[in-house]
């Protein structure tokens, strides 16, 4: 059963995706009230009143504000309107804690919930002990302010040392990925965009996916063969816009994959209107930008095949192309695209090295060379009367380990050959 709440919107051009996170989150919006802006005491004694009003005739029992709110503003509001009162972040928060699929990403929801609370601490403790009503704080009237926070601190330093050990082993596992010369591919972008369908085309696996933001809340992992390299794709949990940085950071041991990625595709859905596709793009390049990410990225215009005319993706092509990335248009959910996609990934991650590569039959590891080129290069073999030779493409760091066991490669720009 979902709450009745009334929403308090000052930007009306998101309302349809605050109604979709409120839903998720538990909530039924029965009204609405529109504000401009604030004044510095919050709304208006006139807002405040429309506000009243609506909740009495709607009997609701929650009011949902659309942005961040002040704790000021937020206990203003509640002495008015006399119900709860909920944030956008405090929305989102319960999203995750309702989607919530495992112990770290527990961890992480606690971890942001905490952060948000610290940020707000010390105005709540003074709204305190100004004898304002501390109903809508956590308990704090009977602590004292520094006990309040060092309480909070503790907290969030118990749970940073308990992702610190998941950080710590996924950590430990890119380095082993990246020695054996595997590459990743992390697929990002705003929710709903169509990241986790696109995962499970390239995988084959069948993630959850659904209409409702954040379905994807932990990192998913897939082994994929791309022309020579094999990669992990990478999937994950969805950007969205005013998300402050204690979220983001919060899951940060997850969205370190991304930042280390040696390829990022950005899933934009491009069956929405042209201005909402374009502010999706752009909050996400904000936050890869954010989390530091400073490897090539591919932006994928996902959801074609809802797209009567192929013409009208012109104006969408023009605004992927003033980022300065690449871009494809794909449907994730018919396929279509997505082999250009590989191309695209393949020609970004290199395509190798013209190689010739020599392998004498009496080699005691012969069967170990050949295994070894027939699975990291794309080309062909001939068998020759004392050695098989391999022509066609491989990665670098293969041919290094051929050189350093004695092969004889001859290759496109090497100077020498290491010869048995
Ligand atoms: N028509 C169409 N629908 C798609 C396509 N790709 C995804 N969808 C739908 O879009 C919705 C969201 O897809 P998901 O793959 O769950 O999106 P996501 O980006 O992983 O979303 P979160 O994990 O919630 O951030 C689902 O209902 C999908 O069926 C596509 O290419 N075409
Ligand atoms: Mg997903």
């Amino acid at each position: 059963m979902l709450i009745r709440a009334v929403a308090i919107v000052t930007d009306r051009n998101n309302f349809r995706e605050f109604r979709v996170l409120a839903e998720e989150a538990g909530y039924r919006i029965v009204d609405t009230v529109y504000v401009r802006r604030l004044t510095p005491r919050g709304l208006s004694e006139a807002k405040l009143e429309e506000v009243r009003e609506a909740v009495r005739r709607s009997l609701a029992e929650v009011v949902l504000f659309d942005k961040e709110l002040k704790p000021k503003h937020m206990y203003n509001l509640w002495k008015h309107v006399n119900v709860q009162v909920r944030d956008r972040v405090e929305v989102i928060l319960e999203i995750f804690r309702r989607h919530s699929p495992s112990k770290e990403a527990d961890l992480q929801i606690k971890l942001a919930s905490l952060n948000y609370e610290l940020a707000r601490a010390r105005e709540k403790v003074l709204l305190a002990k100004s004898g304002e009503q501390p109903a809508l704080i956590m308990g704090p009237g009977q602590y004292e302010v520094d006990k309040y926070y060092l309480e909070i601190k503790r907290r969030i330093q118990t749970i940073k040392r308990k992702l610190e050990e998941e950080r710590r082993k996924r950590s430990v596992h890119r380095g082993m990925r990246r020695r054996r010369g595997y590459k990743t591919i992390a697929i990002t972008g705003y929710t709903c965009s169509g990241k986790t369908t696109l995962f499970n085309y390239l995988s084959g696996m069948s993630m959850k996916t659904g209409d409702e933001p954040f379905t994807t809340l932990s990192t998913k992992y897939s082994l994929l063969k791309i022309g020579l390299w094999k990669a992990y794709i990478i999937d994950t949990i969805g950007f969205i816009q005013d998300l402050p940085p204690f979220v983001i950071s919060a899951f940060y041991s997850t969205l370190e994959e991304v930042s280390e990625a040696d390829i990022v595709y950005l899933v934009v859905d491009v069956s929405e209107e042209l201005d909402k596709a374009s502010a999706k793009l752009e909050t996400s390049l904000d936050i890869l930008d954010k989390l530091g990410f400073k490897g090539k990225v591919i932006i994928v215009g996902n959801k074609v095949d809802q797209i009567n005319n192929r013409e009208a993706l012109r104006p969408v092509k023009s605004l992927f192309d003033a980022t300065g990335h690449p871009s494809i248009f794909i449907s994730a959910a018919t396929g279509e695209g997505v082999d250009k996609l590989l191309r695209l990934t393949e020609e970004l991650l290199g395509i190798g090295v013209e190689t010739r590569v020599e392998i004498p039959y009496t080699r005691g590891d012969f069967f170990e060379i050949v295994g070894m080129v027939k699975e990291e290069g794309v080309g062909g073999f001939e068998e020759l009367e004392d050695r098989m030779v391999f022509r066609g493409r491989l990665p670098e760091h293969v041919i290094d380990k051929l050189i350093h066991k004695g092969v004889k490669v001859y290759a496109e720009g090497l100077r020498s050959t290491s010869g048995a």
